[in-house]
């Protein structure tokens, strides 16, 4: 049955297209992320996930560069959505760090929470 609102989880894809724009649109192409507002949106909008990784600029370019496929110093939405990918498979690895899968499946406080 459809419903006329959103769930929570399809709210929560909407804020990951919304964060990103948020930072895109500050300078350069609007479309795109830079080095610098990729930099701003992991330390304002990712900084519990990747906490270790914002502490230092050379990770974090080379999360960027890892991510850029086409190799033009920007980061489109499109290759952006691989970090978010990847994210959501680390979270769960990391809810599943002593805790069971299968029958007993139960998870932990995953990254600092
Ligand atoms: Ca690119
Ligand atoms: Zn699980």
């Amino acid at each position: 049955m459809a419903t006329k609102t959103p769930s929570v989880m399809e709210r929560n894809i909407n804020t990951v297209i919304d964060v990103f724009h948020q930072h895109s649109r500050k300078g350069g192409n609007p479309d795109t992320l830079s080095q610098q507002e990729f930099k701003k949106l992991v330390e304002t909008d990712l900084a519990t996930f990747l906490k270790e990784e914002k502490k230092d600029e050379r990770v974090i370019n080379d999360i960027m560069e890892d991510l850029d496929t086409n190799q033009d110093k920007q980061l489109s939405f499109e290759e952006f959505t691989m970090l978010i990918a990847k994210l959501i498979f680390a979270t769960h690895e990391k809810l599943h760090e002593g805790h069971q899968r299968g029958d007993e499946h139960s998870h932990g406080s995953g990254f600092g929470m």
